[in-house]
């Protein structure tokens, strides 16, 4: 009976080490309770961004503090620069953008966070946010505004349609 026991735990503890220990899945990065990947999928609007972090489970990624942002900023720069090596990006990196989950769907400058977050943090570039119907938010690398928040059309597809999806660890 003992042997059955020990060999039950041994196998249930076979499989959590294969699966239990991994707070993220395989390409997601685990910080502060979630779990963020970066997409580079070609040529996609905020929602489509969007729907395309729904279907993998989350959102867009929120940024609810300096903390949030530097983790973001390291994280969407780094995966860029990796597409750059390969050849992929055709755009240059000092002038890119990557799409964040702060939207204001009645177009009206009501920004709420896509994952429900309450808006707790912004770093607005100079002159925005544009509010009306810019209502769809983006980080950019722009000489002079580097890492700071704008609103565009939710209509713009960005050149690369880079974004940040966010989910709940495992
Ligand atoms: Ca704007």
């Amino acid at each position: 009976m003992l042997s059955v026991s020990l060999r039950l735990a041994f196998v249930l503890s076979t499989i959590c080490i294969l699966q239990c220990e991994a707070a993220c899945e395989t390409f997601w990065t685990e910080h502060n309770g979630k779990c963020y990947r970066y997409y580079g999928t070609p040529y996609m609007n905020w929602r489509g961004a969007e729907d395309n972090c729904i279907e993998q489970g989350g959102h867009l990624a929120s940024i609810l503090s300096k903390e949030d942002e530097n983790f973001i900023l390291e994280m969407w720069r780094s995966s860029r620069d990796e597409f750059h090596k390969e050849g992929m990006y055709p755009w240059k990196k000092e002038v890119s953008i990557v799409y964040i989950g702060l939207y204001a769907p009645q177009k009206d400058g009501n920004y709420i966070w896509s994952d429900g977050s309450d808006v707790t943090y912004t770093n607005w570039a100079r002159d925005q946010p544009s509010n009306g119907v810019e209502n769809s938010v983006l980080i950019w690398d722009w000489p002079n505004m580097e890492g700071t928040w704008n609103d565009v059309n939710e209509n713009t597809k960005a050149i690369l349609g880079p974004s940040i999806c966010a989910k709940p660890e495992n």
